[in-house]
């Protein structure tokens, strides 16, 4: 049996599966289902929900993570014999929670029916507020103010109380619906919940998606009795444990065998949250190098030695040792997307055309490319604000100065966060594009690498997570994460930038 290694992603918008030959180095399958297209019966948009009467209400279904998973499997043994696959790991959107009736859901499944047959009955509550949600800022004061207040709170968890992390939406559920928070034998995360069905167990959370909860302390990586006793009554009781990322869950389920034959011998390798899995997926570990993945939410995450408590930051543990360092941005391909469409152009326009033969100028024009309220930093929208245009503007200049200010806004927070990195690995969707690099380059000065091959990093990451129970991590990102030069930046485009981004910074931060 040649040993093969799975990685699952259960992102926002959809469920990814990658299986690595570690002997031959090679990816030799990768697959995906998008919720909104193949699964139209849950009505999703993007992979979520949105409350009609508040936009701030955002949801999933663990359901439709279920029905993707098995298309998933589907989709994978056309091609690969599920039985060679010696261990699986995965990821998950962090902050999720699923809301479960009973600690013993996974373990007698009838595999006769679907998963989501078998596992609906357990659900206390059908829906699972995501990491879009932003409707508890209430519970995130009530939160902080009863645990000590904003400094302490961070000292403890390595973030401020954040309103899509899961402690303050747990709250918010026990507050408004305590029949349900009561039902509730057990709340876990995406990612713990994915590997109980992987492993037919109540599996534990590990300390790099539990430090996304605001209730567990990041210096002994145990649940901390003050912030959970802010939260919810009895949480204790209901929370799994919390395990290292590296540790092995079971081995895989009896269900799952039967069903899509895989080894009974195979290993389940607890999932992380899908920002820690791409750093691994990156091979971002080296310091002074930055990873920013644009894709739903654009993000920019680094490895940390030491835990520093850093106010607009969020500080994870790193699934392979010491910490991350995470910036989120609420308004990332959504909102391309949204600009390109306001626009009336196609992605080629927007990606190339736009930005084919293009210097920067010193001129006054800015946009906050904002259509949502962000997060990174904290500032109401509902459209972008458009400074110093007039209609003679062309649409190239409105798309570029829209991309330029997504830019400034990740420099200036990771300024703030005391990191201007070395060198930036560009990762998702939108890295693919030529104007984005090089606005990148020339903002933050550094050279832009992308990755050799265009895998999902957070599958990837955990199908590399799975084989280094047999293979040495270094060894994996050597033949997994090969990286190549994108963009080098221009030094009449970086001067131009240094004035733009003081430009930008006092006209839209000005609160701050
Ligand atoms: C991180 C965050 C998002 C989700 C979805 O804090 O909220 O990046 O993990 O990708």
């Amino acid at each position: 049996m040649r040993p093969l290694y799975l990685g699952i992603d259960a992102s926002t918008q959809s469920m990814t599966g990658i299986v690595i030959d570690c002997e031959n180095s090679t990816v030799l399958a990768s697959e995906s289902v998008n919720f909104e297209r193949e699964l139209p019966e849950y009505e999703t948009s993007a992979g979520v929900r949105t409350a009609k009467d508040n936009p701030l209400v955002v949801w999933s279904y663990p359901l439709m993570w279920l029905d993707a998973l098995e298309m998933l499997f589907k989709k994978i043994s056309a091609s690969i014999n599920m039985g060679d696959i010696s261990a699986v790991s995965g990821s998950g959107q962090q902050h999720a929670t699923v809301w479960l009736n009973s600690d013993m859901a996974f373990s007698s499944l009838d595999f006769s029916k679907s998963l989501s047959d078998n596992i609906g009955y357990f659900l206390s509550r059908k829906e699972s507020p995501v990491w879009m949600d932003a409707s508890t800022s209430v519970e995130c004061s009530e939160m902080s103010d009863s645990a000590g207040g904003a400094s302490k709170v961070l000292q403890k968890t390595g973030s401020i109380m954040t309103e899509r992390f899961s402690g303050a939406q747990i709250r918010k559920i026990s507050k408004f619906e305590p029949k349900i928070y009561e039902a509730t034998k057990r709340i876990h995360l995406n990612s713990s919940f994915i590997c109980s069905i992987l492993s037919g167990l109540d599996s534990p959370i590990d300390f790099c998606d539990g430090a996304g909860m605001n209730l567990m302390n990041i210096n002994d990586f145990s649940w901390d009795s003050e912030m959970l006793d802010s939260c919810a009554p009895n949480l204790i009781a209901k929370l799994p444990k919390l395990a290292s990322a590296s540790s092995v869950a079971g081995n895989i389920s009896q269900y799952l065998c039967n069903k899509y034959g895989f080894d009974r011998n195979a290993k389940v390798v607890v999932f992380t949250g899908d920002n820690p899995s791409s750093l691994v997926g990156i091979g971002a570990s080296s310091e002074g190098a930055a990873a920013v993945s644009l894709g739903t939410s654009d993000t920019l995450f680094s490895s940390m030695e030491k835990f520093v408590p850093v106010e607009n930051a969020h500080i994870f543990s790193n699934p392979v040792g010491g910490y991350m360092g995470l910036l989120c941005f609420r308004n990332g391909s959504l909102a391309r997307d949204k600009f390109r469409e306001m626009m009336g152009v196609d992605w080629k326009f927007f990606d190339e055309t736009a930005f084919e033969n293009y210097a920067p100028k010193l001129d006054k024009k800015l946009i906050l490319p904002f259509f949502t309220d962000e997060i990174s930093p904290k500032i109401s929208a509902n459209g972008p604000v458009f400074v110093g245009f007039s209609s003679e503007d062309s649409k190239e200049s409105r798309i570029r100065n829209f991309i330029e200010g997504q830019v400034f806004n990740i420099y200036l927070q990771a300024q703030e966060m005391g990191n201007i990195p070395k060198k930036i690995i560009l990762t998702g969707g939108a890295s693919k594009s030529s104007g984005i690099a090089q606005t990148f380059a020339d903002v933050f000065g550094v050279e832009i690498y992308t990755l050799k091959t265009s895998q999902n990093s957070a599958a990837l990451g955990a199908a590399m997570r799975a084989a280094s129970c047999d293979y040495d991590m270094k060894f994996l990102e050597s033949k997994f994460c090969p990286l190549v030069r994108s963009k080098t930046p221009r030094i009449c485009a970086q001067q131009v930038y240094a004035h733009k981004l003081n430009l930008f910074r006092s006209t839209f931060y000005t609160n701050r």
